[in-house]
């Protein structure tokens, strides 16, 4: 509704006893109408590392998107904590919020007018805030013969790939024994193997003779971290 109203100055004679107006300048919208609570905001899929669309990721500073009535000023909680605040221009706004921890989120957004008037909560959204990789190693690396036998760990945690990738790779330099950088360009063997609920595996290869030969493993998860395990060797295969 609209509503003319009196001057501060003669609202307030403490201040201004003199100088009340009733100019029709002063004329002022009263809006009393609360906004209506915004959906619930999105991850920027820009945001949403490894598995697009599943909220679990590594950005711990992550960027949210949605729609809000016109003008307001939205803010997202986590919990009852505020996170982030943006405009909404064009009824819609982008937000990076501040720092969240490991863990999972209920993220949720309110829209407040010009006059104050604060929209109810909108629907959460759930984010999962993922930094840890997998804990992958390469434990043995021995040669007989020309079979070289590897033993190592995976990690077993929820969102964990259930496979490593091992690399094999035969060494540099005169000798052979030099470590290549990984993932080199011409891999002796590349292959996975299942990470099973002990959180070990192990395999056998048959590679060439009297050749020095380094190994790595690597995991990833489905928020996108990859951890790649310490480099293993040399070892070498006899001639
Ligand atoms: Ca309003
Ligand atoms: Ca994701
Ligand atoms: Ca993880």
């Amino acid at each position: 509704m609209t509503a003319k109203v009196l001057s501060r100055a003669a609202l307030d004679e403490a201040d201004n006893p003199s100088t009340a107006s009733t100019s029709t300048d002063n004329a002022v919208t009263l809006d009393t109408a609360v906004p209506t609570a915004p959906p619930a905001p999105m991850l920027a899929s820009t945001s949403d590392s490894g598995t697009s669309g599943d909220g679990i990721t590594n950005d711990a500073m992550p960027t949210f998107t949605g729609t809000a009535e016109d003008g307001t000023v939205v803010r997202l909680y986590d919990g009852t904590e505020e996170i982030g605040s943006a405009v909404a221009t064009d009824g819609t706004y982008t937000i990076t919020v501040t720092g969240l921890s490991e863990g999972t989120h209920q993220i949720k957004a309110r829209a407040t007018d010009a006059a104050g008037n604060r929209s109810p909560a909108s629907p959460p959204t759930t984010v999962t805030i993922d930094r840890t990789g997998p804990l992958v190693s390469i434990t043995s690396f021995t040669a007989s013969g020309r079979r070289l036998d590897l033993q190592g760990t995976g990690g077993h945690q929820p969102g964990d790939d259930t496979t490593v990738t091992i690399v094999i790779c035969a060494g540099t330099g005169p000798s052979g024994q030099t470590p290549p950088t990984f993932p080199c360009a011409n891999p002796a063997d590349t292959f996975q193997r299942g990470v099973p609920a002990d959180g070990t595996w192990a395999a056998s290869r048959q590679l060439a003779a009297n050749t020095y030969y380094f190994a790595r493993a690597e995991q990833t998860d489905t928020a996108g971290n990859v951890v790649a395990s310490h480099i293993a060797g040399p070892v070498h295969t006899a001639g």
